[in-house]
């Protein structure tokens, strides 16, 4: 297997969660830093339109949304896993909760005029507008990250005082004595408010959060490499092509291997990624497509979150 390249930036709480898992795991890996807003051609030459970061490069396959991405880094890294049977339906549920929920909230504090105002001294000027209004963009049409923030904060102090009662009786992680995917989910959603100088005091008076908190910090990054852009789509380009042939094909909704699909988020940043399905299994789904720059890539979606359609 080559080596996991993941193409993210800093500030990203998704992408956090990515590279806490992979320090987790005490990988080794490269790391192309992408835009934070569109036009993201290089990225955008691999995934064949998906935007969104992180995403994860192996060779010529392209693991799109942190779902997919944390349950193929577990598959390949299984040494302390974070799926464990027994929190099965628990730790899914919880991160899936995270990830859509808790991140709506944590973006709508960010947005706050406290988060806001941080944000702004952080960032050149011109930055602010071209940020809202690509943020903006991806939102349309989509029913996701809509949540005001009168509405985060009556959540905050509802879910906070939750895990730290979770932590409290039933710690050190979320799940009891294991790290599981909830800890990555709920924990990059706290790393993002406790980044903002103008809302990270909503983190005060949580202790067992707190230390919680602290401790997945403390795992880092594992061994990240740099690489360029370019390098990350050549090594697409020189990947061998693969043969899904005998690959386990599961038919739903009488969508056969072969079919030309569009795969779209169904929140926000619904863009569609078309191209030939080869891989559709329970909670995984793959499209063959070629691009002019990366030559024959395969993009792998999770099938929760998004909607697969035929194209004509
Ligand atoms: N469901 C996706 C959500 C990813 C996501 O929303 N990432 C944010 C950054 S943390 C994003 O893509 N923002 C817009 C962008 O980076 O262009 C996942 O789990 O990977």
């Amino acid at each position: 297997m080559s080596e996991f390249i993941l193409h993210h930036y800093d500030n990203s709480p998704f992408a956090e969660k990515i590279r806490t898992l992979l320090g987790y795991k005490e990988a080794s890996y490269q790391t192309v830093t992408i835009p934070v807003i569109m036009p993201k051609p290089d990225l955008v030459a691999l995934t064949g339109g998906y935007r969104k970061t992180p995403v994860v490069q192996q060779g010529n396959h392209i693991y799109c949304d942190t779902r997919l991405i944390a349950k193929v880094i577990d598959q390949q890294l299984p040494q302390k896993s974070i799926y464990p049977e027994s929190q099965a339906l628990t730790a899914n549920a919880i991160a899936r909760w995270a990830d859509q929920e808790l991140f709506s909230i944590a973006v709508a504090l960010a947005f706050s005029p406290a988060g806001f105002e941080a944000f702004t001294q952080k960032v050149p000027p011109h930055f602010v507008e071209a940020f809202a209004n690509d943020r903006a963009k991806m939102r349309e049409g989509g029913s996701g990250l809509s949540m005001t923030t009168e509405t985060a904060f009556e959540l905050w102090p509802l879910y906070l005082p939750q895990i730290e009662q979770q932590l409290t009786h039933n710690g050190p992680y979320i799940c009891g004595q294991q790290a599981t995917i909830a800890d990555f989910s709920i924990y990059h959603c706290l790393w993002f408010v406790n980044n903002n100088a103008g809302v990270k005091h909503l983190l005060q008076g949580y202790p067992q959060v707190l230390q919680w908190f602290q401790k997945i910090k403390s795992i880092g990054h594992g061994n990240p490499t740099t690489i360029e852009a370019d390098a990350a789509i050549t090594i697409a380009k020189e990947s061998k092509p693969c043969d899904f042939s005998d690959a386990l094909f599961t038919e739903y909704n009488h969508l056969r291997q072969g079919d030309t699909v569009a795969i779209q988020p169904t929140d926000y940043g619904i863009v569609p990624v078309v191209g030939e399905l080869v891989v559709s299994a329970a909670d995984e789904v793959a499209i063959k497509r070629i691009d002019p720059r990366a030559g024959e890539v395969y993009v792998h979606f999770p099938r929760v979150g998004y909607q697969i359609t035929k194209h004509e």
